[in-house]
């Protein structure tokens, strides 16, 4: 029992199927080894100790990745990291009403969202601070969500980055009809053409809406790369408790093409990812992508994970880590030596300091602000709204609270 395979298919007489409420030991262990090794078809470029691993099929996407290219993917990475354990930091000292932490999925994201086109679109779910990143959304530009003062308003169609979506898989369906969109304005076809990636967990793939998007793309060819970055929990389920298959082999049941990725190796992702926004961009998608990684942290600062997974795992995974196999690489190749490791420590030092100064000095927005932007035209009802809600805190005019 060593292949997550065999972890949702056990042996004639091993016991119930891993969707049984309560898993017999060996489905323990065979879980907890489906979650740490990515099975036969893991495509990667990079192994963990930082060797580079061949691949005819991916190599071809990524011969402009240069020494100075793989630099600039490991400054992207640290400099996130950075960002987000500091975030964690600034929840934890009441500075953000919940923080969402990306830890160990940075390859995952940076590696993607380096695949994408100033004229692709992007959908997030909740997590992607790294794909923000690579879109030109500043972390300075998405706190506010956190720190509950506003919804996200960057321009999402400057950026090509749309709004974070909460209700798991909805954004699936979104995408899907951005993409069927460029499908019929004509604007796939050749290397020119556009496409959409959409960005969702594990367990979202449980979700009907994923299952409409994928039914949806499929039959309209949709220009859309489902990105599906297996953290290997949806809170505290595991996803081997959520599907007997890998992940992207559902691909093959809905008639698109699915593969799973190693998705603490950036290269890898960068490369799969390219591969599979050209299918889109000549009319041959829908693409699923599973990125196989591991969520390192809690879920949110709300969840404590000791409750419900082995620590074994994190240990394991830790060794997979998606910024030290790039390091590893770069100095042993001579990419990179101590001093630019150091200037980018730096680097991301004063980027945290100044994330945290922002968010100390962020003003709290006027109560009436939740009233805007709520509809494109003025509507009576929700002004009537607005002014019984000002009348109301005008009561409390001179009062402490
Ligand atoms: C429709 C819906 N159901 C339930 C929730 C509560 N919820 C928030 S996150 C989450 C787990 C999602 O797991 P996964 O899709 O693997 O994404 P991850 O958080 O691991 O990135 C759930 C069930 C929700 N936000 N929306
Ligand atoms: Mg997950």
């Amino acid at each position: 029992m060593s292949s997550p395979e065999q972890w949702t298919h056990p042996e004639p007489g091993a016991g119930p199927a891993a969707t049984a409420a309560e898993p017999t030991p060996e489905q323990v262990i065979a879980g907890l080894r489906a979650t740490t090794e990515g099975g036969a078809d893991l495509t990667q470029l990079l192994t963990p100790e930082g060797e580079r691993v061949a691949s005819a099929r991916f190599d071809p996407y990524v011969t402009d990745i240069d020494a100075e290219a793989l630099r600039n993917l490991y400054r992207d990475m640290v400099l996130v990291r950075r960002a987000d354990r500091e975030s964690n930091a600034m929840q934890r000292q009441g500075q953000l009403g919940i923080w969402v932490p990306l830890l160990g999925q940075e390859a995952a994201q940076i590696g993607s969202g380096r695949a994408l086109r100033p004229s692709d679109m992007a959908f997030p779910s909740y997590r992607e601070h790294g794909v923000a990143w690579t879109r030109g959304v500043d972390f300075r530009e998405l706190i506010g969500i956190f720190r509950c003062s506003d919804h996200g308003g960057w321009d999402f169609q400057h950026h090509g980055f749309h709004p974070y979506t909460i209700v798991i898989g909805n954004q699936v369906l979104n995408a899907t009809g951005y993409a069927m969109g460029q499908k019929f304005e004509g604007k796939v076809g050749d290397d020119n053409g556009e496409a959409t990636i959409v960005y969702f967990g594990d367990g979202a793939t449980s979700q009907g809406d994923v299952h409409e998007g994928f039914v949806w793309s499929a039959v309209y060819d949709a220009p859309v790369v489902f990105f599906c970055q297996n953290n290997q929990w949806a809170i505290s389920e595991p996803t081997e408790r959520q599907s007997r298959l890998p992940l992207y082999q559902r691909a093959r049941g809905y008639g698109f093409p699915g593969i799973r990725v190693d998705g603490n190796d950036v290269l890898a992702c960068l490369a799969v990812t390219r591969w599979a926004l050209d299918e889109c961009r000549h009319g041959n998608g829908p693409v699923l992508i599973e990125a196989f990684t591991y969520r390192m942290d809690a879920h949110t600062t709300t969840d404590d994970p000791t409750r419900y997974r082995l620590s074994d795992e994190l240990e394991e995974w830790k060794l997979k880590d998606p910024i030290e196999r790039v390091r590893a690489h770069l100095a042993r190749g001579g990419g990179a030596d101590q001093e630019f490791f150091d200037k980018i420590d730096a680097e991301a030092d004063s980027f945290a300091a100044e994330l945290r100064d922002f968010v100390f000095n962020m003003p709290d927005p006027p109560p009436e602000r939740i009233f805007e932007n709520v509809y494109a035209e003025p509507s009576p009802v929700l002004e009537a709204q607005r002014r019984e809600y000002l009348s109301y805190l005008e009561g409390f005019a001179g009062s402490e609270h």
